[in-house]
């Protein structure tokens, strides 16, 4: 009984999700999850990417935490369309807060969205919000074997971002133990080496962003 319960309401979540991405695709937004631990660095890459690519595209952004408008406030210094979804003690963004979420953006203005999932590694690996590229950001302080802990997580990643690489020489991090493990549980994930302290590697994941976005 629980487990049909849980099937109805992913294939609801789907339903929506894909409400989502035909609303985006209708108005050519490129729309990216990005998931990670809390703490992890997804704020701080979302912050990085516009200053790397403002000039080129036109970027908004919806941030999900479980409380709080923080992150919302930061990004909104960037002089980019920001929405701040509180889910109350959900652990994950679903898809129709996404739908909410984006009603009240002004998509014509936008051709990439992030959408900065609540910090969790489990949860939101579950629910599809109708993005195009799910990506995961892996830091150095969390340990290299995050990949076997939370294998659904590092499965449905399109990218896989190792940030704080610049604490590589502080901490103990095999990164090519950790990138035999990513790719042994999903060959596909591209697998990037960042810093959103030095810019190492930021670069490399913009242009990788761009040519996804053209190939959408
Ligand atoms: N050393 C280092 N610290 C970072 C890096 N990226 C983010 N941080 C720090 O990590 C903390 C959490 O970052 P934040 O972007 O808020 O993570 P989020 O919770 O995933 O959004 C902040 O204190 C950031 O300054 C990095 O590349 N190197
Ligand atoms: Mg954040």
């Amino acid at each position: 009984m629980k487990i049909k319960v849980l099937k109805d309401i992913l294939s609801a979540n789907e339903q929506i999700a894909q409400a989502n991405r035909h609303l985006l695709n209708s108005k050519g937004v490129f729309a990216v999850n990005l998931m990670s631990s809390p703490g992890a660095g997804k704020t701080s890459l979302i912050l990085e990417t516009i200053k790397a690519l403002k000039s080129k595209v036109k970027i908004g952004v919806i941030e999900g935490d479980v409380s709080s408008s923080l992150d919302a406030a930061l990004i909104g210094k960037e002089d980019v369309p920001v929405v701040q979804i509180n889910t109350g003690g959900e652990c994950h963004l679903d898809a129709n807060m996404v739908s909410n979420a984006i009603s009240n953006m002004p998509l014509q203005d936008i051709e990439l969205l992030f959408i900065e999932n609540v910090g969790n590694l489990i949860c939101p690996a579950e629910f599809t919000l109708g993005e195009h590229k799910k990506i995961l950001i892996s830091s150095i302080p969390e340990g290299d074997d995050k990949p076997f802990k939370y294998p659904l997580m590092f499965n449905k990643a399109d990218a896989v971002l190792i940030n704080k690489i610049d604490l590589l020489p502080y901490l103990k991090f095999d990164i090519q133990a950790f990138s035999q493990a990513v790719k042994g549980i999903n060959g596909k994930a591209e697998i990037f080496q960042i810093s959103c302290v030095t810019k190492q590697g930021i670069q490399e994941w913009t242009s990788w962003l761009l040519t996804k976005m053209s190939r959408k």
